[in-house]
């Protein structure tokens, strides 16, 4: 965990130009929202700033699309935004605007520091004009094939496909103008520049050591962070860039839509500010905006300006550049502000097979969802958290929802729960029943066994502390696996102790195993709170419990740690409820025939169409750092063949295989459980690194690694020599 004093959480603002789909809610969203209501059970200090981003061409372009004008289109999707995060229980300290006076005075401030520092140079240039509408052309209206995965309809600041960020020079001909028809032409124009290549010595000492030099004196070095907190493919991306050699980048455009360029310093009058310097500096007027809320109109100082704030940046992995890069560039050499000390962005999130696409409207739509299943928000954002995109980019079926509907939520959690509860209620009055002598739990070789109840407390306690480490590192899947987890083992101890069964022949078992069933309720009720608020609430009522507050979390670790209950005896419990219920098949083929009908409509509806997208789209490892011929030359790499492969006691990952390299045979111990049983590996023909130093296991030494090659979605699959290849021979 961060040992910092106060917190200050940000989430990319979307652009006011599409409704929230499921995609944004997986990116940048719920997983800082889950994070932030952590923090604050924990009790900490935390401000979570998010706001509509309002500036850019994705504005005007919209609106152009729309027929409205640009004011038209941002208040229509900020009244959205609000709407759909406030139903889905996206819980922002304040959601702010970038149109609003407060954001254009911070932004013009901010400009008007950097020139007097001198980190501008003006530049002149030549830039796509369009001849026809006689202006300058943005990024965005600037169509050509992407130099990367040679996708013709790329835009001059992103490829839309593969996801590379580009500018207009980057795009390969034939180039057109998304105004008019015609072909632009270059003309010389004059922008701001930020000397981002001067900077590229600290950043990199920064983000890749995370260490900080004293402007004036390069002896003092602070700590920053442990760079090995941050995500591999974020530091892969900022390492990408910085080895490519940072270039001054333009900070100003030729727009009509924007904040302007100080009129002091643009003579003009014509220029406006880039979007992507306004729009961060949205994070710190959103502040700004929440302490004059509160009342303290200077306390935002203090999550800016405070070296004890940890700044933590929730993106998407499109805007990883901007927030590891750009912006904090502009933050050190602006002066008076903090450096994120992390920036867990995560990847993407597909949809049936194919990448989410607002114009081609594959998507699912947050306000449409929450019309149509009504209630089932937390049904959502379970899906959603379960397989967010943290390292790979994961994939969002209606398929998938059902089923983890049904088996995980119907039939683990509110199952357990709603059995604890109507036991309690029916057999003992509705109060939490005594322990008398002990709890029954399985022993080892599962016979019964009478255990003091604080053995059971002592387990609760080390599921949350796991859950919790899961959460301060960013890892949500195995948090909220964690949580299931938890409700799990209580299934399993009612299960094994049948109270149902017990009150007619021990009536103080019976009320043993339900005080305890009790407790793990009581600990889920808070625990699931980050995950799934809705559905917290409502077990806090069902508990008759008070409503939960900031520090909880805390309080109830104390509990545990105390070895006290967190819900004492005698307590009356409100009315049980069912929390989850199961969705029917008609409910699920009614999404997916919606889905289809948009393919039908805006792709013919082949089938095609989607598996082409699927795998033209594939994304991509950051490239590892350049090695020598020497380097690989010290590899051995071999030929060989599986004798004989067991799973591994104790171990869900690894497999235990011996091989055959000709020469000799080998024990290997391989990752790959959950990807291949042991009867698939056996007689497979594989390529092993032969002269990996040997390492131990679980007690068994592994000598050499067997070869896999990893696509888009984790999947592994086997790297195979030529068929019919002897063993042991050199791979080179
Ligand atoms: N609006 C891009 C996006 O919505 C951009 C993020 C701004 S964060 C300061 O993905
Ligand atoms: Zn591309």
């Amino acid at each position: 965990m961060q040992s910092k004093k106060r917190y200050l959480v940000t989430s990319a603002l979307p652009y006011a130009n599409g409704p929230l789909h499921i995609g944004h809610l997986a990116g940048a969203y719920l997983s800082a929202d889950v994070y932030v209501r952590y923090l604050r059970l924990l009790g900490k200090d935390v401000v979570w700033v998010c706001g509509s981003d309002e500036h850019g061409a994705a504005i005007t372009v919209k609106a152009m699309k729309e027929g409205l004008t640009p004011r038209e289109i941002i208040d229509k999707y900020d009244a959205m935004f609000r709407k759909a995060f406030d139903g889905m229980g996206i819980a922002f300290d304040i959601f702010h605007r970038t149109s609003e006076p407060i954001h254009y005075q911070t932004s013009q401030d901010f400009f008007r520091r950097l020139h007097q520092n001198g980190e501008f140079e003006v530049i002149e240039n030549e830039q796509y004009f369009d001849e026809e509408k006689q202006q300058f052309l943005a990024d965005r209206y600037i169509i050509g094939t992407c130099p990367v995965c040679s996708n013709p309809d790329a835009y001059g600041d992103q490829c839309e496909k593969c996801g590379s960020s580009l500018s207009p020079n980057d795009l390969k001909p034939p180039i057109r103008s998304t105004l008019s028809a015609s072909n632009p032409v270059k003309k010389p124009t004059k922008h701001w520049f930020l000397k981002l290549d001067k900077y590229e010595g600290w950043l990199r000492r920064w983000i890749t050591e995370g260490e900080l030099e004293n402007e004036n004196d390069p002896k003092i070095v602070t700590k920053t962070h442990n760079p090995a907190d941050w995500k591999n493919h974020v530091m892969g991306q900022c390492k990408s860039w910085l080895d490519g050699g940072l270039q001054p980048r333009a900070m100003t455009r030729d727009l009509d839509w924007g904040i302007p360029v100080p009129p002091e310093i643009d003579e003009t009058g014509s220029k406006k500010l880039y979007v992507w310097l306004d729009a961060p500096i949205g994070y710190i007027s959103a502040t700004k905006q929440w302490a004059i809320d509160k009342g303290q109109p200077e306390l935002w100082k203090d999550y800016w300006q405070k070296d004890d704030t940890a700044l933590i940046h929730f993106i998407g992995k499109d805007n990883i550049v901007f927030h590891c890069l750009i912006f904090p560039a502009l933050l050190r050499e602006h002066g008076d502000y903090v450096l994120p000390v992390n920036v867990p962005a995560n990847q993407f999130m597909n949809l049936e097979g194919r990448k989410i696409s607002t114009s081609k409207n594959w998507a699912v739509w947050v306000h449409e969802y929450l019309e149509e299943f009504e209630g089932k928000q937390d049904v959502l954002r379970y899906n959603m958290i379960k397989n967010m995109p943290e390292l790979q980019d994961s994939e969002f079926t209606w398929k998938r929802f059902q089923e983890s509907n049904n088996n995980e939520l119907v039939g683990n959690l509110a199952n357990f729960i709603n059995r604890v509860l109507v036991l309690t209620t029916k057999n003992f009055d509705g109060k939490i029943p005594a322990i008398a002598d002990g709890v029954t739990v399985a022993s080892s070789d599962n016979a019964a066994e009478k255990v003091a109840p604080s053995v059971e407390l002592a387990k609760l306690q080390a599921g949350l502390e796991r859950l919790g480490d899961f959460i301060e590192k960013f890892d949500f899947r195995n948090a909220l696996q964690t949580l299931m987890d938890i409700s799990t083992h209580g299934n399993q101890f009612l299960q094994f102790n049948e109270p149902w069964k017990t009150i007619k022949t021990d009536r103080n078992a019976a009320a043993a195993a339900l005080n305890i069933g009790m407790q793990i309720v009581a600990a889920l009720a808070v625990a699931s709170q980050p995950f799934l608020p809705f559905t917290s609430a409502r077990l806090v009522k069902m508990l008759n419990i008070k409503d939960l507050q900031n520090g909880d979390w805390a309080s109830m670790m104390e509990k545990l740690r105390n070895g006290e209950p967190l819900i004492t005896e005698g307590s009356t419990l409100g009315e049980a409820e069912h929390l989850f219920t199961r969705i029917a098949d008609e409910v699920i083929d009614a999404q997916i025939k919606k889905l289809e009908m948009t393919d039908n409509q805006t792709t013919g509806g082949s089938q095609q169409a989607a598996v082409e997208e699927v795998e033209t789209t594939p994304q991509y490892a950051p490239l590892a750092d350049t090695i020598t011929y020497d380097d690989f030359a010290k590899m051995d790499i071999r030929t060989g063949t599986v004798l004989t492969a067991e799973k591994m006691p104790k171990s869900d990952k690894l497999l235990k295989l011996s091989i055959d390299l000709g020469f000799e045979t080998r024990t290997i111990l391989s990752g790959i459980a959950k990807h291949f049983t042991p009867e698939e590996m056996v007689g497979k023909q594989v390529v092993v690194l032969a002269n990996l130093a040997p390492r131990k296991m679980m007690g068994i030494e592994s000598n050499g690694m067997v070869l896999m090659a990893e696509n888009a979605e984790g999947k592994l699959g086997l790297v195979a020599p030529p068929e019919g290849w002897q063993n042991g021979c050199v791979v080179k």
